[in-house]
């Protein structure tokens, strides 16, 4: 498997916790390097460009309030198998279902305030590293 790059996002409820840096060590510890980062806070209109592929989704409207409810870490993370490692670092979408020592199974707050984002292909993963970074912020 090649070294590849995927998108992941810190959410809200997580920088608002401090728990950035907890975070960050499990991607560090699974080996997967942290190549960009920065931290913002999404208007409106770029968390629902971001989220849009869930526009017709019920919950939509919640996620982008929620997104935009505070600061965010968008980060680029390289290694192995990249995209796959780090939805297996976070665990499923529903804290509830997470396996235990996954990001969500110890950090989430429920099923929305799930405290990080993966890119789920590594098609998405090269849309959503060029919705938020430019090839020069990124450092391999
Ligand atoms: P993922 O983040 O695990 O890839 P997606 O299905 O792509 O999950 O959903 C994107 C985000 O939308 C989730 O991370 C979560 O914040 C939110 N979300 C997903 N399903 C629900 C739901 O049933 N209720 C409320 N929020 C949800
Ligand atoms: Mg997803």
């Amino acid at each position: 498997m090649a070294v590849e790059r995927t998108l992941s996002i810190i959410k809200p409820d997580a920088t608002r916790r401090n728990l950035t840096g907890k975070i960050n060590q499990r991607f560090e510890d699974a080996g997967l390097r942290i190549v960009a980062q920065k931290r913002l806070h999404l208007t409106t209109a770029q968390a629902q460009a971001f989220y849009a592929v869930h526009k017709e989704r019920p919950f939509y409207n919640d996620l982008v309030s929620f997104m935009t409810s505070g600061p965010v870490v968008a980060q680029v993370l390289e290694g192995e198998n990249a995209v796959e490692k780090n939805r297996e670092v976070m665990g499923a979408t529903d804290p509830a279902k997470a396996d235990k020592g996954t990001i969500r199974a110890d950090f989430a707050e429920n099923i929305e305030a799930n405290s990080a984002h993966g890119s789920d292909s590594s098609e998405n993963a090269a849309q959503e590293i060029r919705f938020f970074f430019s090839d020069i912020e990124i450092v391999g």
